[in-house]
């Protein structure tokens, strides 16, 4: 009972994705997610060239043990990059335990705590009008939960507009903005704070009058505002009660969220980009935000993601886990997996993958009535084509970066 090989598979299908593929002496073989969408190539070394022979022959059994040997043998604490190498790792073995007792991983993890996975999709539009059809268009794919975002009248390029946003994507649904542009170079978009706050309060509004006051709306400030701008954004967007508003604020500085806390009882949700327990220590302690966002990808896999959302159970904060097409399959069924089990789930964030990622990624997880569930089959429930996987090489791919007017730098 040992890990026989290690193999770190780069694909490139819809977009890149890296998967760490662990084999045992007895043949049980594991797979782990380890994308870091537009630095994917520096996991790929960090695996390949650090961690791989540091696999080869360990006990694969010992899960928390082998998580701790990774992330204090490296002497150089968190970051994405080191913290999305163990987590491929430790999805890798989670995937390889479940197989082995021959159940579905969550049942590994306390068994099912709900039926299925509430989800929530992208819709986007540079109008009303736009945006209208695209709530339609997930509406009728099943989604009970949709987050809004809108062009901004004077800005050119904006985050979440669906690139296709003219013609349906995958299966009826807008296949949603894909942000890593491929090319050499980062693509600039434009930002002006103001505008955006003067003009998403009148897209909500617009949202609230034509489809209700039910349907549960998401938003994504995407790390832009200052704090008194998210505090102000929080407010105004008070009368169309969100389900979020998410990453309202760089959130390094943790303090930031008190003010915003201070002004707003939007619901706030944080930690897309944070990948340890650490990012999260004052805004679970002092009950700054509602949802955790971090997904099993970026935080270090299962085993710390979900000690993470133990912590965050004793203030009632619940699982956002996200779920962006740079998630491959792999990282949603073990999000899906975690959802199921733990008591604080609070909603899955759930994009389509393309068409050719899911003839890479041989999945058994359903999507059904709004609900997402990882399935049955043992261990994770996806199957990596290798020989599929090879069609697709690996293309340099960036995420945007945003500019003000004057050529400020700011956040994208
Ligand atoms: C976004 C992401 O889904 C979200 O909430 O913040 O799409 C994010 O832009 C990408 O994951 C960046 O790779
Ligand atoms: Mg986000």
């Amino acid at each position: 009972m040992s890990i026989l090989a290690a193999d770190v598979i780069v694909t490139s299908p819809d977009r890149n994705f890296v998967t760490l593929k662990l084999t045992t002496t007895d043949g049980v073989i594991g797979l782990g997610d380890a994308t870091l969408n537009g630095r994917e190539l520096a996991v790929v070394s960090y695996l390949r060239d650090h961690v791989v022979q540091l696999l080869i022959g360990r006990d694969e059994r010992n899960i928390e043990d082998t998580w701790q040997f990774l992330y204090r043998s490296a002497y150089w604490r968190r970051g994405p990059v080191t913290m999305a190498a163990i987590a491929a790792v430790d999805v890798a073995l989670w995937d390889i335990k479940a197989k082995s007792a021959g159940m579905p991983l969550y049942q590994l993890l306390g068994g099912a705590s709900r039926e299925g996975l509430l989800a929530y999709g992208h819709a986007s539009g540079r109008t009303n009008a736009e945006l209208f059809e695209s709530i339609l268009e997930h509406r009728a794919q099943g989604f009970r939960a949709i987050r809004v975002q809108s062009g901004v009248p004077g800005l050119k390029a904006i985050y979440g507009i669906a690139s296709n946003a003219t013609s349906a994507g995958n299966a009826g649904v807008r296949y949603d903005h894909e942000p890593a542009q491929r090319g050499a170079q980062p693509v600039q978009e434009d930002w002006d704070t103001r505008s955006y706050l003067r003009h998403l309060p009148t897209v909500f509004e617009a949202v609230r009058n034509e489809f209700g006051p039910e349907l549960p709306l998401l938003h994504d400030g995407h790390h832009r505002m200052t704090p008194i701008q998210a505090a102000t954004l929080g407010k105004s967007l008070e009368p169309y009660d969100l389900f979020w508003l998410e990453d309202c604020t760089p959130a390094e500085n943790q303090e930031a969220l008190r003010l915003v806390r201070r002004h707003t009882t939007t619901p706030l949700a944080i930690g897309e980009i944070f990948n340890t327990v650490w990012d999260y220590q004052l805004l679970l302690r002092e009950q700054l935000i509602d949802y955790v966002r971090s997904s099993v990808t970026h935080a270090g896999g299962i085993t710390q993601l979900k000690k993470l959302l133990e912590s965050a159970a004793q203030y009632q904060i619940k699982s956002g886990m996200h779920g962006p097409t740079d998630i491959s399959p792999v990282g949603m069924a073990a999000a899906m997996h975690l959802g199921l089990a733990i008591h604080n789930f609070g909603i899955q964030e759930y994009m389509v993958h393309g068409a050719r990622t899911n003839e890479v990624f041989e999945q058994t997880f359903t999507w059904r009535d709004g609900m997402l569930h990882p399935g049955d089959a043992p261990g994770l429930g996806v199957d990596l084509n290798v020989d599929e996987a090879g069609k697709y090489p690996y293309a340099q791919a960036y995420l945007p970066y945003n500019r003000l007017a004057d050529g400020t730098m700011h956040d994208w």
